[in-house]
């Protein structure tokens, strides 16, 4: 009997399938789990990080299932997006035909890979049973004040047509396309995410089972900082400009005033001067770069006079006001009072305009001159120059000043975030409509409920210009739902980033069509116990399920804060890459005896990065999946590495793998007589029933305790190393009592690997003669007497080089264990005529002598 993946996986696949057996149902009596990977974009083929991310997600279900949990465990398609219509313009096909196309596809590669689905639980997010409890949410989100519509600025791409998130610009360009990304003014939606900031923040620190790396980057992302808003008098004008800094405490040094180009009182302080034409076109220069590069540290400090002045409230320094490049208008107040002995950025500007630097705090240990300084002081130290605070600590000072500024009503405290409200407006066809009629007489009217949800037109037009949807007179006109008049309907659809901010949410009840999901299955069901998926997804993905479900909460859906319990971001999958000076990347089949088969130039073995197909260096799971069986593809991707470390792709741990499943497979054959014998426990005990006691009781507890860590790749070597003791004892079997024992050992074997490597495990467990599905079979259990033992085995080294070893009983002491190591036969060879400079015991694990 070989081992033969093709045929096993296929038919267990099929009795997983026919019965149903992944299939799950609300239990109250039930402890329940809820464990998600995060759904894929159909693109059309699974790759290696999903492989990997899917495996691990379904190992942690299986054993829950096993644990004895109510296990949920669903899929499902994150269908809207940009590819589906770069299809569409490309190859004629529908974004439906082609989303829904690919779904299928990809769900047969899943089904192949063994997962543990749910599948009758699948949500297409673009199907508009779906979007369409999206549609009620925003009109729900919409009537508390939670969207708005604003004109601003954006990122603007003029290939693609569309709006870009600051994330989506890399560089100035756009993520997607490379073309230089554009500012343009434009009305949009937005959700209030900022009004949830402060809680957002605050449940960082409640989330014990998130990786903190995660969590750090989330509150980065927050921005939380502490300062003060203070305000300064235009010299001879009637306007106040008000700054935030969170360095009150360098206010007597503040020499100049910066202002943001987009800051209304940029052009404002222009008009009608002599400086206004200039001025203008400074402004309009700088407002077509992006702003991620124009806050940049290396960035060239740019300013513009506008030749008006503000005065210093405490020092009365008539501070000029420029118009800098690196003051972004959407944070703080869009103004900064600059202060160049203390502010690198300011420095910079000063010493390129010429301004005064001013020392205000200076350090313990030595002077600050001004003339000298090749860069700013930006540390704490001691007040100078500032009048009565001159002597103070800077850190008391920051209070001090702010106190003093309060008590003459030109300042106050005030907190700052980074995070900005939430843009969900794309011009994009394939997205959900966003519910919203506009009409000449009534303005904003929301689609009332009945009329959801907004359908996608299927009578569009896919030319690569600008939104389709505003091409489609059959949407786009239509009846004032208030007042019968003609109206225009919203043609922009919502960001992709919504629907996958509920998607767990709807696995719950996902046939639901009387609510977006059920509440008594939501509260059974959530929060999500583990939540995997990639680094990639750490801030937006992660930041906007948590405020979306706080929303959820807060519109009275839901009764808890938090959607995911835990969370593991798994690596990356990387591999080798190959290059040759001619040719940049290179596929493994185009390397003859390291050299380019085009050029014959020597090719440089480049570094290990993540599959790409620029890189030229994925892996199709189809052909590993059709060349090793799913099994093994599973197992290589657990063994590899840490689930949240990158794994390295290699072959011969794919082979090693496979050959490791097949000497299990031969192991449990040629004992499968002992499984229709009669044995009992009864009889002597031995050495040999000791071990084989030992190996299963210390393989169960080691394998259950890492999965529990989720330190799967040490979990399947110690299943191996079971695996090999098992082998290494067979020949060894002899009593009744032995026999049994080994049976036992042989059916956890088999256990244990179930999780890992399903279908294996369900032809073995058949084979052996089990009714039922090892799948759901129960975890067993370890029994900590037997994962001792009194004997072990301990290495002796000689001038650190191990040359043989011993086996003494624990608790030994060590004259006892020295003096055998020097009588062992082997050891004797090499103490014989050498002086013993100094002999060393580890407690139960080594011996080690140094001679001369
Ligand atoms: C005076 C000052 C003196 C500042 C000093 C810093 C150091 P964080 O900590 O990130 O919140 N700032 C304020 N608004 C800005 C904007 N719209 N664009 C660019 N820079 C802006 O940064 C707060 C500091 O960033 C503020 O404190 C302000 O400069 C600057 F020795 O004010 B500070
Ligand atoms: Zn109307």
């Amino acid at each position: 009997m070989k081992y033969n993946p093709q045929v096993i996986e296929n038919k267990w696949q099929k009795v997983w399938e026919e019965n149903k057996v992944f299939k799950v149902e609300k239990d109250n009596n039930k402890p329940k789990y809820y464990c998600l990977e995060m759904f894929p974009y159909p693109s059309g083929k699974i790759h290696m990080g999903h492989v990997r991310n899917y495996a691990i997600g379904d190992v942690i279900s299986r054993y829950k299932f096993m644990k004895g949990f109510n296990v949920i465990h669903p899929m499902g398609w994150d269908a809207f997006g940009l590819p589906a219509e770069n299809a569409a313009i490309k190859n004629k096909i529908h974004p439906a035909k082609w989303t829904y196309s690919n779904i299928e596809n990809m769900k047969m590669q899943l089904k192949k890979m063994g997962l543990s689905y749910d599948w009758d639980r699948e949500v297409a997010t673009c199907d508009p049973e779906y979007y369409k409890w999206e549609q009620m949410i925003f009109l729900q989100m919409y009537e508390k004040g939670l969207v708005y519509r604003k004109k601003s600025l954006q990122n603007w791409c003029n290939d693609c047509h569309t709006v870009l998130a600051n994330e989506q610009v890399e560089d100035g360009r756009c993520w997607r396309c490379g073309d230089i990304v554009e500012k343009k003014e434009i009305n949009s939606w937005y959700f209030k995410i900022t009004d949830y900031a402060e809680e957002l923040l605050d449940w960082t620190y409640k989330l014990p089972g998130w990786p903190e790396k995660v969590l750090v980057m989330q509150r980065n992302w927050i921005g939380k900082s502490y300062g003060a808003e203070i305000d300064f008098k235009v010299e001879g004008e009637p306007t106040t400009i008000t700054v935030f800094t969170t360095r009150p405490d360098t206010l007597f040094g503040a020499t100049f005033m910066l202002l943001a180009p987009e800051h209304p009182l940029s052009k404002e302080l222009l008009k009608g001067t002599d400086r206004e034409k200039d001025g203008f076109e400074f402004i309009d220069g700088i407002l077509k770069e992006d702003k991620i590069s124009r806050m940049a540290d290396d960035k060239e400090k740019k300013g513009f006079f506008t030749g008006k002045y503000t005065i210093n409230p405490l020092t009365g320094y008539k501070m000029p006001i420029y118009i800098a490049n690196y003051i972004l208008m959407d944070y703080g107040t869009g103004a900064v009072m600059a202060v160049p002995a203390h502010d690198q950025r300011d420095f910079e500007f000063a010493k390129k305009y010429n301004l005064e630097i001013i020392i205000v705090i200076k350090p313990l240990d030595r002077e600050l001159d001004p003339s000298k300084m090749t860069e700013a002081y930006t540390e704490p130290g001691i007040m100078i120059n500032s009048g009565k605070f001159d002597g103070m600590n800077s850190e008391e000072a920051k209070t001090a000043i702010t106190d003093y500024l309060l008590s003459q009503s030109i300042g106050k405290r005030s907190v700052n975030y980074r995070l900005k409200d939430w843009g969900i407006s794309r011009q994009r066809y394939w997205g959900a409509p966003i519910p919203i009629i506009y009409c000449d007489d009534c303005g904003i009217v929301p689609v009332p409920y009945e009329n959801l949800p907004v359908r996608l037109p299927l009578d569009v037009e896919f030319t690569g210009i600008g939104n389709p949807l505003d091409r489609s007179e059959s949407f786009k006109s239509v009846e004032c739902p208030k007042c019968g008049k003609p109206a225009v309907r919203e043609t922009d659809t919502m960001d992709t980033f919504v629907e996958s901010s509920w998607y767990f949410l709807r696995y719950c009840s996902p046939k639901n069509d009387k609510a977006p999901f059920d509440k008594d299955e939501v509260k059974y069901w959530m929060p999500v116990d583990q939540y995997i998926g990639g680094v990639e997804h750490a801030i937006l993905h992660l930041l906007y399920s948590r405020f979306y479900t706080k929303v959820l909460r807060d519109l009275g859906y839901v009764d808890f804060d938090e959607p995911f319990e835990r969370l593991l971001t798994q690596g990356m999958v990387c591999k080798e890459t190959y290059r040759c000076g001619e040719h940049d990347w290179l596929f493994p089949e185009e390397v003859v005896d390291g050299k380019c088969k085009h050029c014959g130039k020597a090719v440089e073995i480049g570094r290990v990065e993540k599959m790409s197909k620029s890189k030229k260096n994925v892996v199709d799971p189809d052909n590993l999946i059709n060349e090793y069986g799913a099994d093994t593809a599973r197992l290589f991707s657990l063994f590899a590495s840490p689930p949240e470390k990158d794994l390295e792709w290699n072959e011969q741990g794919v082979e090693g793998s496979f050959r490791f499943l097949g000497r299990v497979w031969r192991l449990i054959h040629k004992n499968i007589a002992l499984f229709s014998e009669e044995l009992s426990d009864n009889g002597e005990e031995s050495k040999v029933s000791k071990d084989i006691l030992y190996y299963m009781h210390s393989a169960i507890k080691k394998v259950t305790l890492d999965i529990e860590k989720y330190q799967l790749n040490t979990a399947v070597a110690a299943i191996m190393e079971y695996s090999n003791n098992l082998s290494d004892i067979e020949p060894q079997i002899k009593t009744d009592k032995e026999r049994y024992l080994f049976r036992e050992a042989l059916r956890s074997l088999i256990i244990l690997l179930a999780p890992f490597t399903p279908h294996i495990s369900e032809e073995l467990w058949n084979v052996t003669g089990h009714v039922g599905l090892v799948s759901r079979y129960e975890w067993p259990t370890y029994d900590d007497r037997y994962t001792f033992r009194d004997d072990v085995t301990i290495a002796i080294q000689i001038n650190g080089k191990v040359r043989g070893e011993i086996v003494i009983q624990r608790g030994s002491d060590e004259g006892f264990v020295l003096s055998l190591a020097k009588s062992d036969e082997k050891i004797k060879k090499y103490l014989e005529g050498k002086q013993l400079v100094k002999e060393i015991y580890v407690k139960e694990k080594l011996v080690s002598f140094v001679v001369k």
